[in-house]
């Protein structure tokens, strides 16, 4: 069975979602774009056969769209999110899942009342093959009982649009997703200390942070977000356990000798850095629905915990103190192996 994707949001990761869609991934076929920019919206869908829709709600109600993709500004992901639920569409939601924990709960309570998961949200680490040789190792118990872990998230700069809270949200939320599912663990504290910032910046943004969590059994994990470093996009974590030490694999790049030195190079995106995870993250869920299964990837849980932890860690940049993460119950609907 080919499933039928609808896209809302033809910007940057939506157009390159439609191509992975259409030229990597099997069983896929996108039928409908949608984007605020019309003209946008009927280029890509033209250079793809697809129906232009004049917006998610016309795209969503389409008999021809099996399952939707929300790849929209953030802010707006919510209310195609519940919209895709209220029909009874399978949704796959570029990250955040929702701006505010308020809006992440709405879509979980409306997809419990569903009875059926239908969200997935894009954390695409957790398809790089590095992470999940990284979490095998941990699972196995090959390091000991995970103690620390020291983490870098670097990008070569950002546009001045980007300011000091998206370090946590937009940034961090990352390792936030991924570093909860490496370890079987919760969050629930964050602190964030500022070094010297950066000259090469845009005045308001405060760059480098560092951000300090505490998980609740106790593990520290340290996270240098530094958005304008210059010179790549730049992934680093590190598990040290008991035992041993499991570091993340720098991606694998041909290594150039010349002169009297030798020169790897360092990817320069997120498209270039995670374009293989990508590609296993959307032929896992499309063979999920394929196979008339629920998602398997993360849940409108995993979300909704990234949005409240990344917003402790914006009341710690802004107070410069340690903040505990308050979070609801998780529902029993999203209990490991409940579905
Ligand atoms: P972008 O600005 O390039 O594209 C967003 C597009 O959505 C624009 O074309 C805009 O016109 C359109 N849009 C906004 N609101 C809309 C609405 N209500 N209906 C239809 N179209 C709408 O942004 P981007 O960089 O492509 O980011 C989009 C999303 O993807 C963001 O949530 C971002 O956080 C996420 N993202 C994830 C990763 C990742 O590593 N997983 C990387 C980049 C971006
Ligand atoms: C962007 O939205 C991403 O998701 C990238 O992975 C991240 O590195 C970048 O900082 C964000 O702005």
């Amino acid at each position: 069975m080919t499933v039928r994707v609808g896209v809302i949001g033809a910007g940057m990761i939506g157009q390159d979602h439609v191509r992975r869609l259409t030229e990597v991934v099997h069983g896929a076929e996108v039928t409908a774009v949608t984007d605020l920019d019309a003209e946008r919206a009927a280029t890509v869908a033209a250079a793809v056969g697809a129906w232009a829709a004049a917006d998610g709600a016309e795209l969503i109600g389409l008999s021809e769209v099996d399952a939707v993709l929300v790849t929209s500004w953030g802010p707006t992901h919510a209310e195609h999110v519940l919209a895709a639920i209220a029909a009874g569409k399978p949704v796959f939601c570029e990250k955040p899942l929702a701006t505010t924990a308020e809006d992440c709960l709405r879509i979980v309570e409306a997809e419990i009342a569903y009875g059926r998961r239908l969200v997935q949200v894009g954390f695409m680490r957790r398809y790089d093959a590095g992470y999940r040789e990284l979490k095998r190792v941990l699972d196995a118990g090959e390091i000991g009982t995970p103690l620390m872990v020291h983490c870098a998230h670097r990008n070569p700069t950002v546009p001045e649009s980007y300011h000091s809270e998206m370090a946590a949200q937009d940034t961090a939320v990352h390792e936030i997703d991924v570093l909860r599912w490496l370890l079987s663990d919760e969050i629930v504290s964050a602190q964030v200390i500022t070094p010297r910032p950066t000259a090469k910046r845009f005045e308001h943004l405060r760059d480098p942070q560092i951000m300090l969590f505490e998980t609740a059994a106790g593990v520290r994990i340290d996270l240098e977000v530094f958005v304008n470093c210059q010179y790549g996009y730049d992934i680093q974590c590190e598990t040290v356990g008991e035992t041993g030490l499991a570091r993340l694999p720098e991606p694998a790049r041909l290594a150039v000798r010349s002169g009297d030195a030798t020169r790897v190079a360092v990817p320069q995106d997120w498209k270039e850095r995670f374009g293989a995870a990508f590609d296993v993250e959307f032929q896992e869920w499309i063979d999920t629905l394929a196979a008339g299964g629920e998602p398997t990837g993360p849940s409108s849980w995993d979300g909704y915990a990234a949005t409240v932890i990344s917003d402790a860690a914006v009341e710690a940049l802004k107070s410069g103190r340690v903040v505990g993460v308050t979070m609801k119950d998780r529902p029993a609907f999203y209990a490991e192996g409940a579905r």
